[in-house]
């Protein structure tokens, strides 16, 4: 594809990063990530479909809660929305190609600054939209997926979709339908729904069933008017417990499984699952990540990681080699994203202020999860794991197991087999030696 320069340069002394080999030592190049070189049947880039976060890497400019952005970013200079937003889209389509990446996310105001008005704001979407149409079909970059911010503007301070008033929902509808036209018109893959503010601070002044039940009234007016104009990815739904609000409704995988269930919507949406808001939720990423492809809802991930003293999101940039390689351990054995890909949802800190800072945070988090996959290429081809997985649960396989795998017999039947049996013998979990195993290959 080779590197898509706007009017002006951004990057200016970066170059294209190449795959060098593990044997480099150019922070500025790929020493795993090679990505048309196949593991396990497909190439890398299809494992992964990398997507850069655009309000991570082009929009936040660092600011804290106690203190404003750090960061200046070359394209942010012009008093002009439009002119401000073009170099915005310049600057990232210049950076998506010198990383060899394929794919963006966006949240609609990440595109261009929200207008005073809907009109305005859909005036503004639509000439945005109209010149990244025109940058993707000269490119082969693409939208992994699109979304709505409606958490950010002060009229969702109590929510969008399970907002207490009637008129904030339908405002957040009008968002949601605008978000949905620029995501199909610019041939999005997939559609996600965060749930910003949709939680609560306080029972006192909340009907959460309510809520819940606006909740699932909005996802269904989305889906059915995406389907309506032709959109047909997969709507995702990404799980997080807390922040901004107290109690986020989408709190982990499960809860989100047991939701669309519940309310029919199973069927067009699936889960985007974040590493952070994982580990916010008390959980491992992989285990979020098996969870939902239990329930076959396994769509797409935000890549990032938390900090262990901190209990707050911090969206790191990937870095931890035994989280992504027993995350993937997982993606590999389920057959892989359904539709999504590998977003990275993380931000260089706040005193990480050079533009070639963008750069070494995306290739770190992009060799990370290259080595991790080469990793688990050998777990499963070289060594026994698969097979002390399925031994543990072999008394299932054959005989009386099976019957009970088969649901062919009682509670009476397992009775009888319990008295027969006698004390069952101890049978070790092995864990330590499945700790080594991992780590032999890690090595
Ligand atoms: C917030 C978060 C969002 C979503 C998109 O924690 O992860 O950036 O990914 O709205
Ligand atoms: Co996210």
């Amino acid at each position: 594809m080779g590197v898509i320069i706007g009017k002006k340069e951004y990057f200016k002394n970066l170059l294209e990063v190449k795959y060098e080999g593990q044997e480099s030592d150019n922070p500025l190049a790929y020493r795993y990530y090679d990505k048309d070189r196949m593991v396990l049947g497909k190439t890398m880039r299809e494992h992964f479909k990398f997507a850069i976060a655009y309000w991570h890497s082009f929009v936040n400019s660092g600011n804290d809660p106690f203190g404003p952005g750090t960061k200046i970013y070359p394209w942010a200079t012009s008093s002009d929305v439009y002119e401000r937003a073009y170099n915005k889209m310049d600057a990232a389509f210049e950076f998506i190609s010198k990383l060899g990446l394929e794919y963006f996310c966006f949240h609609d105001f990440d595109l261009i600054d929200e207008g005073v008005s809907l009109k305005e704001s859909e005036e503004r979407l639509q000439k945005i939209s109209e010149y990244a149409s025109e940058k993707i079909s000269s490119s082969n970059i693409k939208v992994l997926w699109g979304t709505a911010n409606l958490f950010s503007n002060p009229r969702y301070m109590n929510g969008a979709a399970t907002n207490p008033d009637f008129n904030v929902v339908s405002y957040a509808g009008a968002q949601v339908k605008n978000a949905l036209d620029i995501t199909q018109k610019l041939g999005g893959e997939n559609y996600v729904f965060w749930g910003g503010r949709e939680g609560y601070m306080s029972l006192l002044n909340t009907k959460m069933k309510t809520e819940i039940d606006n909740m699932a009234t909005f996802l269904h007016m989305a889906k059915d008017y995406g389907r309506s104009i032709g959109f047909n990815g997969n709507f995702f739904i990404e799980p997080k417990p807390m922040e901004p609000s107290k109690h986020q409704y989408d709190y982990d995988s499960a809860t989100v499984i047991g939701f669309l269930k519940e309310y029919g919507l199973d069927k067009d949406f699936k889960l985007n699952i974040e590493v952070n808001h994982a580990t916010l939720a008390g959980h491992t990423f992989d285990h979020e990540l098996q969870v939902a492809a239990n329930a076959d809802m396994l769509g797409s991930i935000d890549a990032n990681r938390g900090d262990y003293q901190n209990g707050w999101d911090t969206d790191q940039f990937p870095n931890n080699i035994y989280e992504i390689v027993e995350s993937l351990l997982v993606i590999i054995r389920s057959g892989g994203l359904s539709g999504g890909g590998i977003n990275f949802d993380a931000k260089t800190r706040r005193n990480s202020t050079d533009l070639d800072d963008l750069f070494f945070s995306h290739i770190g988090g992009i060799d990370i999860f290259a080595r991790s996959l080469l990793i688990v290429e050998k777990i499963i081809n070289d060594s026994d794991y698969i097979k002390l997985l399925d031994e543990r649960y072999s008394s299932f396989d054959s005989g009386i197991g099976k019957k009970f795998t088969d649901r062919k017999l009682n509670l009476n039947d397992l009775a009888i087999q319990a008295k027969n049996n006698g004390e069952p013998t101890l049978k070790s979990g092995k864990q330590e030696l499945l700790e080594n195993l991992i780590n032999r290959f890690i090595f």
